[in-house]
């Protein structure tokens, strides 16, 4: 892509509301435009990162063996008055009503819907365990949307249900789901860990919140440091390893507010150990059993044949949510650098567009083609402005690697950089093989 044409409105105006560094860099740099309070067009460079986060939560939710699907994002207000969360859930539910004065809703989350689909396609405990998941836009009507996408009313979720026969079986499923999860933010280059918290409107007794360490986050942490050593590389998805994962992070403190006793923390946490910061919430999973297949009916035959309600869980990771966090962990010192998993772009040959412009554009035409071949994302700057804005402006977008075609890159020599390090002189070739995808 050209940045010439690149749809990519950049500018300096950025709203009073804009607080905190994701929500002013996007709206600099064109990724998202408001459209009213808390809703968002997705523009091209950030609609871009959105997606890839979306493919990497989705590839990682596969590999655990869950199945995908698609509900849709309008559902009947039935279903939700069956479960008894019609009146619960309140001013945060958008509620419409549609020509025959239907009352319906824009789904805030879908614990009713997928019950509801599953008490009528599965009887039997031989079709147990099933784990579906979606990844879909979801609404609610927030009170205070703030911090552009971190807390929006309208926002993209991966939301995961499981279904087992026992509670044995269902913590079986929450722990693969929650491997899911620490392999997932690996691969998007962040340190989400895992908090035990409270559940909230969505219910149970056993969940998990998974935070990234942010001064600009809302969720009040508190945590024993060594929570932030536990080496995640380690674990498989064998029922023995996934036993001893949950073991190591549940016996070490890691809470958030809801569930922090300032005793507790004292007593389990040694004082050169405390931590305690904010973090910005970015996956949410919980177990709750028959909450939901209780009420609505979903029942599978057991073993002797007796019905019992299938035990569920729910697991969400907020995909919109995530491209704002990325940027709140990886901006320092006035440069924006995406992990390489996640970023708009591989890599972005910065032309000089003064006196030797045509030669330069030249050759970085020739690079953009050879890099393309190696089925490299290469974004080329062909703007005709001066290299000192081209560098700010690249400092914001935060496309990890320059190729940079001014002054300094002479005929098989041409100047590459990493951003946040010194440049280097290397030849094509070198290039090519350090933007190699693993
Ligand atoms: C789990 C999946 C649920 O809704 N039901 C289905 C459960 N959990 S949750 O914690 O309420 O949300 C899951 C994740 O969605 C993101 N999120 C948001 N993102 C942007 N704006 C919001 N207003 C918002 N609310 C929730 C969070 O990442 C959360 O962890």
């Amino acid at each position: 892509m050209y940045l010439s044409k690149l749809f990519i409105p950049i500018t300096k105006d950025v709203p009073s509301e804009a607080k905190i560094k994701s929500h002013q860099l996007m709206i600099r740099t064109g990724m998202i435009k408001q459209s009213s309070a808390g809703i968002y067009s997705w523009l091209p460079l950030g609609f871009k990162v959105m997606k890839k986060i979306e493919q990497i939560v989705r590839e990682e939710q596969n590999l655990i063996g869950a199945q995908e699907m698609l509900m849709p994002t309008i559902q009947s207000s039935e279903i939700w008055k069956e479960s008894g969360r019609y009146d619960d859930y309140g001013e945060e539910m958008l509620r419409i009503k549609d020509r025959q004065g239907r009352e319906m809703l824009y789904g805030p989350t879908n614990e009713e819907l997928i019950t509801d689909i599953f008490r009528s396609s599965l009887k039997s405990y031989k079709s147990l365990p099933q784990i579906l998941y979606h990844i879909q836009w979801k609404f609610r009507d927030e009170m205070r949307p703030r911090f552009g996408v971190m807390r929006c009313r309208e926002f993209f979720m991966k939301d995961a249900y499981s279904f087992d026969l026992s509670d044995a079986e269902a913590k079986k499923s929450y722990n693969k789901m929650f491997y899911s999860y620490i392999r997932t933010f690996n691969r998007l280059g962040l340190k989400a860990i895992p908090m035990a918290a409270d559940t909230g409107p969505i219910g149970g007794d056993l969940s998990h919140e998974f935070i990234i360490l942010a001064e600009t986050g809302e969720s009040q942490i508190f945590a024993d440091k060594q929570i932030f050593e536990i080496d995640l590389n380690q674990y498989e998805l064998t029922e023995q390893s996934l036993n001893k994962m949950r073991r190591d992070f549940s016996s070490i403190y890691a809470v958030t507010d809801e569930k922090f006793k300032e005793e507790d923390f004292a007593k389990n946490v040694k004082k050169e150990n405390q931590i305690r910061t904010k973090g910005i919430e970015v996956g949410h999973i919980f177990y709750f059993g028959d909450k939901y297949s209780k009420p609505l009916n979903g029942l599978i035959d057991s073993h002797g044949g007796k019905k019992v309600a299938v035990k569920m869980g729910s697991y969400g990771i907020g995909v919109s949510r995530l491209v704002g966090a990325a940027i709140e962990a990886n901006y320092k010192n006035d440069v924006m650098k995406w992990p390489k998993s996640i970023s708009p772009f591989d890599v972005v040959i910065i032309t000089s567009m003064g006196k030797n412009s045509n030669e330069n554009l030249k050759k970085a035409e020739k690079i953009y083609k050879e890099l393309k071949k190696q089925n490299i994302d290469v974004l080329l700057d062909d703007v005709d402005e001066n290299m000192s804005n081209k560098f700010k402006k690249h400092d914001l977008i935060g496309i990890p690697y320059q190729v940079i075609l001014g002054s300094k890159s002479d005929g098989d020599k041409i100047e590459f950089k990493e951003l946040n390090f010194e440049s280097e002189m290397l030849n094509l070739e070198s290039i090519k093989s350090k933007l190699k995808k693993d």
